[in-house]
């Protein structure tokens, strides 16, 4: 079975590494969070995110991989973002990575509104974590948009703040569920192929269960929309990820999906 991970593995990464050749700030597709890892950004200041108080944009060191965290100190200490572009009725899952040292709480709370500070349309949905013990630890969600939904706000603290706390988060993201096989529904140019099933059986079932996993899938959530984005204007590339990448991929995970499913299907 290892043999057959590390192939899957290279043509996933073959796949994530189209995006080196997207021109810088190609990423543009609605209803999802841009600069999730904080890695963006100018000194202190995050990419698409606003501060208040002192919050800032820090080196994380030795802590998590990556450059970049974002780290809050105290009560007023706020990062805000407002994600445009949200599609009612469409399930997004949202989730983020908080390390929180001491006494105090890191939160991410997700709402809904009808127009940028206009109208809150339901129960703010809320992220959190208590001290994490020198680690990240990853907090997930999914969350409908309601009907008249327009944007997201997305708000970065913590609460309960005693004497030497700190909290840094990192990845945070926002993305329509059925958007996980984004690439190889650009390459067949539809998401009900059977070779979907497939992919996301596998994403299921083997993708999230682990940390390694999940963190790969973090990091396909952020790398694959602009990719989808950029095959699907080319027939030619379609093509050739269809053929080359794809297709092999799912006949090997077809091959091997008595190694790693749950349950061995056994209708046929
Ligand atoms: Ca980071």
């Amino acid at each position: 079975m290892s043999r057959h991970m590390r192939v899957m593995t290279a043509s996933l990464l073959i796949l994530s590494g189209l995006v080196a050749f997207l021109p810088a700030g190609h990423v543009s597709a609605g209803g999802m969070v841009l600069n999730p890892g904080f890695e963006l950004g100018e000194g202190e200041v995050p990419w698409q995110w606003d501060l208040s108080g002192n919050a800032e944009r820090v080196d994380s060191g030795a802590i998590y991989a990556g450059e970049w965290a974002a780290r809050v100190g105290g009560h007023g200490d706020i990062l805000t973002q407002w994600i445009e572009n949200i599609t009612p009725m469409v399930t997004y899952e949202a989730w983020g990575w908080i390390y929180v040292l001491g006494n105090v709480t890191g939160v991410i709370y997700l709402d809904f509104w009808e127009g940028k500070e206009g109208r809150q349309l339901v129960a703010t949905r809320v992220l959190s974590a208590d001290d994490t013990e020198g680690y990240y630890v990853q907090k997930t969600s999914t969350m409908q948009a309601p009907v008249g939904t327009t944007h997201l706000r997305i708000r970065l603290q913590g609460t309960g703040w005693a004497e030497g706390g700190e909290v840094r988060f990192d990845e945070v993201g926002f993305y329509p569920i059925r958007m996980f096989c984004f690439i190889a529904t650009a390459a067949y140019g539809t998401d009900t192929a059977m070779q979907l099933d497939v992919l996301r059986d596998f994403r299921d079932q083997v993708l999230i269960r682990g940390t390694p996993g999940s963190q790969f899938v973090a990091a396909y959530y952020r790398l694959g929309p602009p990719v989808a984005e950029f095959i699907a204007q080319s027939d030619f590339l379609r093509a050739v990820v269809r053929e080359t990448l794809i297709n092999p991929l799912v006949n090997l995970l077809q091959w091997s999906q008595g190694l790693w499913r749950a349950q061995p299907d056994t209708s046929s």
